[in-house]
């Protein structure tokens, strides 16, 4: 069955039944004081916006049996899987894998590192661990994906520029379409979170399409009802 989303450039059709709803990185290190977002000095409270929104899909999407898959931006207690450019980059306040508030910084395993109580997984829906900042790398969400015959992805989580834009580059390239939802994706640059949703959808969709997350919800709503 194809359901139809008002969205921008243009309507975005899919088939729940082959579409996976991914949350990326929804984890206390980004959205809560303490963590590695704060580190890098970011105002953490602009990316809990997104959780009510994020809720209300994720609900919707567990009770029409859709495929819900999230990640995580994280490394093994060694650092082994950190390259040094990344863990030497920039002037944190503290590093990845020193010792902070909730736990080492950005290391699996860390009260830090998983995911905001709102949105915690249920037993069964998949947690991808990646060390990069797009889903695809070094971890084993395309073949999660391909498992489930997912060829479609609704894209939400934080932050917009940097986890969320290079999975969707990284998704597009290997041939799944791509809805971001525009209130469900959050950045700590307001004028980052508006350019990285119009280039998604800039030049026809040039890797994907954008909606607010309501045109979604009604169009699912009418699936529900039908
Ligand atoms: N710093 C920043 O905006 N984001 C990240 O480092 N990772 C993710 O986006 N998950």
């Amino acid at each position: 069955m194809t359901l139809t989303v008002p969205a921008d450039p243009g309507p975005f059709t899919f088939d729940p039944a082959t579409t996976a709803l991914v949350i990326i990185d929804m984890q206390r290190d980004f959205c809560e004081p303490g963590g590695f977002g704060e580190t890098l000095g970011n105002d953490v409270s602009l990316l809990r916006t997104v959780i009510p929104p994020l809720q209300e899909v994720l609900t919707t999407a567990r009770r029409l049996g859709m495929t819900v898959i999230h990640t995580r931006e994280g490394h093994v207690p060694d650092l082994s899987d950190c390259p040094p450019a990344k863990l030497h980059r920039g002037n944190p306040t503290l590093r990845i894998g020193d010792p902070g508030p909730k736990g080492r910084i950005l290391v699996r395993g860390e009260y830090g590192h998983d995911i905001v109580d709102e949105l915690a997984p249920l037993p069964g829906e998949p947690v991808v661990d990646k060390p990069g900042k797009g889903s695809f790398h070094g971890t084993d969400f395309g073949a999660l994906l391909a498992d489930r015959g997912v060829t479609s992805l609704i894209v939400t989580g934080v932050t917009t520029e940097v986890c969320v834009h290079t999975t969707v580059r990284e998704a597009n390239d290997r041939g799944y379409e791509c809805l971001v939802l525009s209130d469900c994706v959050g950045s700590y640059f307001p004028e980052f979170q508006a350019a990285g949703l119009a280039m998604i959808a800039a030049q026809g969709g040039i890797f994907g399409w954008v909606a607010p997350s309501s045109a979604l919800l009604e169009a699912l709503t009418r699936e529900a009802v039908a």
